[in-house]
């Protein structure tokens, strides 16, 4: 396979060369892709100065990322499988997608785009559940130069409408409703909602998933497959520039309302194929599983994207990992032969407090590589994965990145990086981590902890963000001149390797000590009767900042009774030191987590601090009820 590494030395050249020359290095591994036009400069760009990111790659190439897809490996790939889709339903039938077939899917998608009157640069919103018609329909937006912006299919109307209204979104994509586990979703009813506050949609293209009556509204909605009917297979692929927007993906942070994230065509096509390929070690053959929603940048670049640019076979799963039962995930990857498995800490914790007989009654032999990426992965799980799932054959595979940065940054190329539990070990190739301290300045050497920050400009990254270039330099730019704030804290070890402690504010300084929040969560959950645990700094008259821990147990009575909380703090007193014990325990059956699995501790943060009364933006909150019981239980008094 082309531009694929194969050894530790071979890592180590690339990445040496990649540092050394990096206009050459990114031309030899583009000159693979299908071009109208070759660039005439490899990368431009100033991360300083107030219009900063000025970042482009790949100047005045001209090309289409579908024809990279398509067109460039149809020849050999024609009636390979593409896209295999798992259903919620185990009973219901799964559905196989060669590359031929789904190439025709997306071209007739394409024309019908082009027949609602969909032009290059409009934005098309997509707010679909996981199944075929949102592959097909973000490749066909793609295919005529529109930009889609995905709304994941569990967003209220408020944080679609959101959404739609700052992208200026001219047709949206949805369907009747969702199957999600046992429950359905009302896509169309929330659509509707939301769409009374998002003037600017023109049509509607509503998809029949779950059968149930909606309302369809004259002139504005258009059933899915009437709006397909007799419209052409072919389609000539728009020719783009290498830096005409592909996609705009929205992420929220602790302030302010989401931020559209946006990315260019030719870069993210070149990094999101050579990360996917290198990093999960992919062969010829591969049955490749990511258990991201496409609403999610994971899903972007690593079910969709990655893999096909590379020839791939990747499944798409509309379900739940509990849903019937907790064996879902091995199910399908025994059903499947798996050979790579790419999912979230969040997942794979819930799945450990089932019990291993869930796990073991499979067989799960093709597993090759585990990866994982959302949050930092506590040792427990990581070992959990790597010898109850992986049976001790199988790295784990870290990978460090974000939504910004359109792919891995930092991870171990699988089999090839020696791995150790927690760690996202090195940066790939093109990708230059600098640790700073609170002023920006650089700390050199290694067995050391910093801001992360990233100094050299890699093709996946973000471009700007939509509507406000000032809101990314402000973000990303302004805090430390030439350097793009990832926002996350990490150590760097004897070895040189990586391993990411969480957001910055998640850093706790207690009595001038920094502890960061995963360190002692990760030790609370090393406690057997502890499923989860989520720790915070509050306010503290001596320390300065004290430990406040929210901890999921197996069992919530008998946590009261015998002694659980004492227990805990003699195991972070055993693994960490006295100094990280947690001050406050608080035993609460649910964390508040986001949508894609992430606890958010700013929310933890503010009731620890006794102050609920701005809580943020909570609209990425997964089940915001969980927030209420948790005020009500708190062990310092909140205002509300
Ligand atoms: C891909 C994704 C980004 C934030 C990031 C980190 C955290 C992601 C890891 C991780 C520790 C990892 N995009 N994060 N991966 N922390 N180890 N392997 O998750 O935009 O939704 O989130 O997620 O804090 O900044 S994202």
């Amino acid at each position: 396979m082309t531009n694929k590494i194969t050894s530790l030395t071979e890592y180590l050249k690339a990445y040496q060369e990649s540092i050394a020359h990096p206009d050459d290095f990114w031309a030899k591994i583009a000159t693979t892709h299908f071009w109208r036009k070759s660039w005439d400069q490899v990368v431009k760009w100033r991360f300083d100065g107030d219009q900063a990111p000025d970042v482009q790659w790949f100047v005045n190439g001209k090309l289409n990322i579908t024809e990279n897809i398509f067109e460039r490996q149809l020849f050999m790939r024609e009636n390979q499988t593409a896209i295999i889709w798992e259903p919620n339903d185990p009973k219901e039938k799964e559905i196989y997608l060669t590359y031929g077939e789904l190439f025709e899917k997306v071209n007739q998608f394409a024309n019908t785009l082009l027949k609602l009157g969909v032009k290059k640069g409009d934005r098309v919103a997509i707010y679909l559940p996981m199944v075929p018609e949102l592959a097909i329909s973000m490749l066909a937006c793609a295919r005529i130069g529109a930009i889609h912006s995905i709304i994941f299919a569990g967003f209220s109307a408020t944080a679609l409408s959101d959404r739609i209204v700052d992208a200026q979104a001219k047709v949206l994509l949805t369907a009747d409703g969702g199957f999600r586990g046992n429950k359905t979703i009302a896509l169309k009813e929330i659509s509707d909602e939301a769409l009374e506050t998002s003037p600017t949609v023109e049509q509607v293209v509503v998809l029949k998933r779950t059968g149930e009556s909606v309302s369809m509204k004259e002139g504005r909605d258009i059933w899915w497959h009437d709006a397909i009917k007799n419209v052409s297979t072919e389609n000539t692929a728009e020719v783009m520039d290498a830096e005409d927007p592909l996609f705009i993906l929205y992420t929220s942070g602790s302030t302010g309302k989401p931020k559209g994230v946006v990315h260019t065509t030719a870069g993210y096509m070149v990094y999101s194929e050579y990360t996917f390929k290198n990093v999960f070690q992919y062969d010829e053959g591969d049955m490749y599983w990511c258990t991201a929603d496409i609403g999610w940048v994971t899903g972007h670049s690593y079910i969709i994207y990655g893999p096909l640019l590379t020839g791939a076979t990747t499944i798409m799963f509309e379900g739940i990992p509990t849903f019937p039962d907790a064996g879902r995930f091995w199910d399908i990857v025994d059903k499947y032969k798996v050979n790579q498995i790419y999912t979230a800490p969040t997942a794979i914790r819930a799945l450990m407090a089932q019990g291993d007989e869930w796990v073991t009654k499979h067989d799960l032999s093709s597993l090759k590589v585990l990866g994982t990426v959302g949050e930092p992965i506590n040792e427990e799980a990581w070992r959990w994965y790597h010898e109850v799932v992986g049976k001790g054959h199988c790295p784990v595979v870290d990978t460090w990145w974000q939504t910004e940065t359109g792919g891995i940054l930092i991870a171990p190329l699988a089999g090839i990086t020696p791995t150790k539990p927690t760690m996202a070990t090195l940066p790939l190739p093109g990708v230059q981590p600098v640790l700073v301290d609170q002023e920006g300045n650089e700390i050199k050497g290694n067995g050391v902890q910093g801001i992360l920050c990233i100094k050299h400009p890699w093709p996946g990254m973000l471009r700007t963000t939509w509507g406000d270039h000032d809101r990314c330099y402000q973000t990303y730019f302004s805090m430390y001149k030439g350097l793009y704030l990832t926002g996350d804290g990490a150590k760097r070890d004897e070895e040189g390797y990586y391993r990411i402690i969480g957001r910055i504010d998640d850093v706790i300084n207690v009595s001038g000590h920094r502890i960061g929040t995963a360190e002692v969560e990760d030790a609370i959950n090393q406690h057997p009767k502890v499923v989860e645990s989520a720790v915070v700094g509050y306010p503290h008259p001596i320390k300065g900042s004290g430990i406040y821990a929210y901890v999921i147990a197996e069992e919530m009575a008998d946590a009261q009774k015998n002694g659980l909380e004492d227990e805990i703090r003699d195991t972070v007193n055993r693994l960490i030191g006295p100094i990280a014990k947690p001050d406050v325990i608080q035993m609460v059956s649910g964390l508040p987590k986001t949508r894609s699995g992430k606890i958010m501790r700013r929310i933890l943060r503010k009731i620890g601090e006794g102050d609920a009364t701005q809580l943020g933006d909570i609209s990425t909150l997964l089940d915001p009820s969980v927030v209420e019981e948790i005020i009500a239980g708190a062990k310092v008094e909140v205002k509300r």
